[in-house]
């Protein structure tokens, strides 16, 4: 078949809205119509050129959601009609890791999805002069319709709105999930959230969630302040305010530290800065952020000597054929918000507005809806 899709031609190059070939699903493979799909900065990452992972062309988007189309040889556990949320971890249930409790990283198909290819190692999607098209992530939500494998599909329930869940299949579930599963922030605890993006109000909303005493958001963009307070952070602090050390500053804000802090902003500077934030002795430092090819995080070991740690989510910490239609649960029944968060819809034609918009800090989400 045809469909419509931004694809990535270029490192560093603006999306190019046109037509492609589109191959139906093989076995364990599902065809799914996307309805929208959000804008994460993880997707801008990979436009720029700074994922070592990144592959040309592509077709990127990986927070979608949609209906299922047709199904391949093989597949049981979804059928035509199916609402899903497709999962860039996805979770087969059978390999080393999905039977392992302390990890979320299914690796069934992990290699080829790192390749920007369908586990049978080759591409659905090409161009009209048969140049083929890497998948993203194993989502490739920015287009129309998309083949995802089975294991790599949350089935959600019918009644919720895809302009708002499609977030759920990165930024909702990465933010509240990582206070939830990978922390497991504690009633009254005291946290630090660097980055107030898309990503970091979903970790302030999982905190107010979790009970959290003290919730401090720390952005460069004052702009970000009142968004923050809506979902729950206490304090705010913009470093570029702050005379003197910003390391100094929190851990007097916060009594000592911080129990728990999460970088959500990709830069290694700020990650030192989260580690050395959160308490000595038992602080705990998440790291959420993606961080360009080449760059690494450094701290004086003498910071973990004396009890603080560095950990890292990825997804939060979900099973998502698990947790994902428990969310969409939580956003209906009321539990979470979504609808501040998506500030922005536009259509397909108009995606690189959203990544304009991502630049300039006036978006949380983008939505493109089809
Ligand atoms: P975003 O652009 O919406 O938000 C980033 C925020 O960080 C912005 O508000 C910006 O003003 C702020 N910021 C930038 N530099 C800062 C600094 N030095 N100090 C303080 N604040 C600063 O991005 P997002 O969609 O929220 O994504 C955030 C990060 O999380 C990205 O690196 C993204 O790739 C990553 N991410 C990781 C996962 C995962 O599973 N680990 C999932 C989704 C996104
Ligand atoms: N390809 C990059 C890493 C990108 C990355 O860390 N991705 C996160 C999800 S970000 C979603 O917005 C992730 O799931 N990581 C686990 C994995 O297996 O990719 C690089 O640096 O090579
Ligand atoms: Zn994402
Ligand atoms: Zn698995």
């Amino acid at each position: 078949m045809r469909t419509r899709a931004a694809v990535a031609v270029e490192a560093g190059k603006p999306l190019e809205v046109m037509e492609v070939n589109l191959d139906g699903p093989r076995a364990g493979e599902v065809l799914v119509e996307i309805k929208a799909t959000g804008l994460c900065h993880t997707d801008e990452f990979t436009r720029s050129g700074a994922d070592p992972e990144g592959i040309f062309p592509a077709i990127l988007g990986h927070e979608g959601a949609g209906v299922v189309l047709e199904i391949g040889e093989g597949v049981t556990t979804l059928a035509v009609g199916d609402h899903v949320i497709p999962l860039y971890t996805p979770e087969c249930r059978e390999c080393e890791y999905c039977l392992n409790p302390k990890t979320n990283l299914c690796q069934k198909i992990r290699s080829t999805q790192g390749q920007g290819l369908l586990p049978d190692g080759s591409t659905r999607f090409s161009m009209l002069d048969g140049t083929p098209i890497h998948h993203y992530m194993g989502c490739s939500t920015f287009a129309n319709h998309t083949v995802v494998p089975e294991i790599a599909l949350a089935k959600v329930r019918k009644d919720a709105p895809f302009d708002k869940i499609c977030y759920i299949g990165c930024g909702v579930t990465t933010g509240i999930g990582a206070v939830i599963n990978t922390a497991k922030v504690e009633i009254g605890s005291r946290a630090i959230v660097f980055g107030l993006g898309g990503i970091g109000l979903n970790v302030i909303q999982g905190l107010r969630l979790a009970g959290a005493d003290q919730i401090v958001g720390v952005d460069l963009n004052d702009s970000k302040e009142t968004m923050g307070r809506h979902f729950g952070m206490t304090d705010f602090v913009n470093p570029s305010k702050v005379e003197g050390d910003l390391v100094a500053h929190l851990v007097e804000l916060t009594g000592g530290g911080a129990d728990y802090t999460f970088d959500a902003t990709g830069n290694v500077g700020v990650m030192r800065t989260a580690l050395e934030a959160s308490h000595k002795g038992w602080g705990e430092s998440i790291i959420i952020g993606v961080a360009p090819a080449g760059a690494e995080i450094s701290t004086r070991p003498f910071q973990l000597v004396t009890g603080r740690s560095w950990r890292g989510t990825a997804f939060g910490g979900a099973r998502g054929r698990t947790d994902v239609p428990k969310i969409v649960d939580w956003y209906m029944q009321g539990k979470i918000e979504i609808d501040p968060m998506i500030t922005h819809k536009l259509s397909l034609d108009e995606i690189n507005k959203g990544f304009d918009l991502m630049h300039a800090g006036e978006s949380i989400r983008a939505v493109v809806e089809f």
